[in-house]
């Protein structure tokens, strides 16, 4: 029964190419991929339609594409088991968006916090396209007919939206044919903040570097980061109840317990009523050890491009083989002339 159940679920996720690769987008989603592939049929994609929806991600397209499949590989992400392509690849991405999108009702798309967030005030010159960002998302994941999508928190609501409207399309034509996706929120460091705000997630687009650690960053520079990472002038807390009204320190912990792999309690055990000196030392340590070896690998893989273009190359072949046979079973259902 384990066995059947393995090989029908099916895994997809995403990164988009926009950048600052940082600690984030590692400990909420890529390092948990890591341990899914293990036993899971997995699609892992790299989102270039989606970087197109805010302006300033429209530069370097391309040499951030090959920084997001390197840190893939870097990460632990094996190319031959799993399949790793870029989006703008697959044609089927945008033609299943349009499809999905006469399913979503704009009263749905209207609750997204994230474009809000995004859009800030200027909602009426925000483009369509970050709108209807979550439509393109269900159809990234609906595409495949994928089972299980890993995200960090922030993707919650995304996810929400993309199962309604597989349950949408499929009671509209009585159908089975969309599996209904489940989120796989899991790790202990599922929210990474900013080192600067502990109310605002560590983001690619946050215009101060300091407020994020890079997959690239050197040493020194995460050494001075993490010194500089906001806390407050009390002691290091002892109950974790504590840190309900203390979220830079929750945050650093949240991160040495995602590195550690040890429980917040046994952390506030180890450092309690001592200063955040020796507790910073040894996070440091941890993130530099964590990071460089996950930066010097990149390097390697971004200088050798014949390596990177045929890992992508083989990723399109395959995930494209799928989409296909999927959009031509999607065109039937619905009945359109020549399918
Ligand atoms: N701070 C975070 N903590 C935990 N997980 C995070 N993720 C992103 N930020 C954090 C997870 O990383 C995956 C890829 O994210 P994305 O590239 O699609 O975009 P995002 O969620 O919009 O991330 P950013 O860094 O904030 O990018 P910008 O600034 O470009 O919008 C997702 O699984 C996400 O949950």
């Amino acid at each position: 029964m384990e066995e059947t159940k393995k090989e029908t679920n099916l895994i997809f996720s995403g990164v988009q190419p926009t950048g600052n690769l940082h600690l984030g987008n590692y400990l909420g989603a890529i390092k948990n991929w890591e341990k899914l592939q293990e036993t899971k049929k997995c699609i892992f994609c790299i989102v270039d339609l989606h970087a197109m929806t805010t302006p300033e991600n429209r530069n370097e397209i391309k040499k951030n594409t090959r920084e997001v499949a390197a840190a893939y590989i870097a990460s632990g992400i094996n190319p031959d088991k799993n399949i790793i392509f870029v989006q703008s690849n697959v044609k089927g991405h945008s033609e299943l968006s349009w499809i999905l999108s006469c399913h979503t009702p704009i009263g749905w798309l209207n609750r997204m916090t994230q474009f809000k967030d995004k859009a800030g005030k200027n909602k009426e010159k925000a483009p369509l396209g970050l709108y209807s960002y979550p439509v393109l998302m269900a159809a990234d994941i609906l595409l495949y007919k994928s089972t299980h999508v890993p995200v960090g928190e922030d993707q919650k609501q995304h996810l929400e939206l993309s199962r309604d409207i597989a349950q949408a399309f499929n009671r509209y034509y009585n159908q089975d044919f969309f599996p209904i996706p489940e989120p796989v929120i899991t790790g202990k460091a599922t929210r990474v903040m900013s080192l600067k705000d502990g109310l605002k997630k560590m983001s690619k687009s946050d215009p101060s570097d300091q407020s994020r650690i890079n997959l690239t960053d050197e040493p020194e520079i995460i050494r001075k980061k993490i010194q500089k990472a906001k806390t407050d002038s009390l002691p290091f807390p002892n109950k974790i109840e504590d840190l309900q009204s203390r979220p830079e320190v929750m945050n650093l912990i949240n991160i040495f317990s995602a590195l550690s792999d040890k429980d917040p309690e046994k952390i506030i055990a180890d450092y309690n009523d001592t200063n955040f000196s020796a507790f910073k030392k040894e996070l440091t340590d941890m993130v530099e050890t964590n990071i460089s070896k996950i930066s010097s690998e990149m390097k390697k893989l971004l200088n050798d491009m014949d390596y990177l273009n045929s890992i992508l190359r083989k990723g399109f072949e395959r995930a494209n083989e799928i989409s296909e046979k999927n959009i031509k079973e999607l065109k039937k259902i619905i009945g359109f002339f020549g399918a």
